[in-house]
């Protein structure tokens, strides 16, 4: 399509923003990114995605398109006689989907845990995660792509992870090269392609960047004795928890407002601590 004006919002550290400028690259379209700052969202992204109110959003002639893998999907129907990234019989594209899926409601989770959490929660994302990997390296099997010969959407959909690697290893203390060196050798040849190395941050810049996400912000879990945390939320933390790791019972610290109370400075959804309302903290 000619004429084509296509506008991304985006993120630079963001694994879901990353799929679309995969997509877009391996279409070999060209696109403004316009990078957004998520703790003061601009009016554009309220516009075009009131729902989630989330990047990526891709704007394609003035329509916005939501949810990465959507877009890369979206992507793929409207130039899909270049460089296809959804195999064309039915059966196949199911497939594609089913893990693509897989990654959305696996991999990204557990991640969060092993950079953000401490303790039982980060050893049980850390646990969950490699038993992914695992799990998608037997889906890998001998092919040099999930989409087989070729880089497809489940490439498209996981391979963003790899810029996380380094920061998911030095949270979580293991060696993804270790645990699954296939997957690792799949990573290194799409970072050969143009579009993924292109579209991937630094490894060591990622790690610096969740570290000192790490430090500002936290959110309270909603499972067992935690409560949903929002912006502004006053909280009570068990101090307990916080000990086991120095950078954040100095974040404690700094936030403290009263005996065991606390205000989240800023929501980032699964960064997991214990916690419950206003409980006393010695
Ligand atoms: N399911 C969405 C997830 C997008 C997402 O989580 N975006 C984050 C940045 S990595 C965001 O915009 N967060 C801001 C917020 O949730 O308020 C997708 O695949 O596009």
């Amino acid at each position: 399509m000619a004429d084509d004006e296509l506008v991304l919002l985006d993120l630079w550290s963001s694994p879901f923003a990353m799929r679309v400028r995969i997509a877009l690259r391996e279409k070999g379209l060209e696109f403004e990114s316009l990078e957004q700052d998520l703790s003061n969202k601009s009016p554009l992204l309220l516009k075009m995605n009131p729902v989630h109110k989330q990047i990526p959003v891709l704007i394609h002639n003035g329509k916005p398109v939501s949810e990465s893998m959507i877009i890369v999907q979206y992507i793929d129907d409207v130039w899909k006689d270049r460089a296809p990234l959804l195999p064309s019989d039915p059966y196949g594209r199911a497939h594609a989907r089913f893990w693509a899926d897989y990654i959305d409601k696996k991999v990204y989770g557990s991640g969060r845990l092993v950079w953000g959490a401490t303790g039982e929660k980060q050893e049980v994302g850390k646990k969950e995660l490699i038993e992914s990997f695992k799990l998608l390296e037997l889906e890998l099997g001998d092919k040099p792509y999930f989409g087989g010969e070729n880089f497809g959407l489940v490439d498209v959909g996981l391979v963003p992870f790899y810029s996380w690697f380094y920061a998911l290893e030095t949270c979580g203390q293991f060696s993804l090269i270790h645990e699954c060196p296939r997957l690792v050798s799949w990573a290194k040849r799409c970072l050969q392609r143009e579009s993924v190395s292109k579209s991937l941050p630094d490894q060591y810049k990622i790690f610096d960047f969740l570290m000192d996400l790490k430090k500002k912000s936290y959110v309270v879990e909603k499972a067992g004795d935690g409560v949903d945390g929002a912006e502004g939320d006053v909280v009570g933390i068990e101090l307990r928890d916080a000990c086991e790791d120095l950078e954040l019972q100095d974040l404690f610290v700094e936030l403290e407002l009263g005996v065991g109370e606390f205000v989240l400075v800023s929501s980032v959804p699964g960064i997991c601590l214990s916690a419950s309302r206003r409980k006393k903290v010695h």
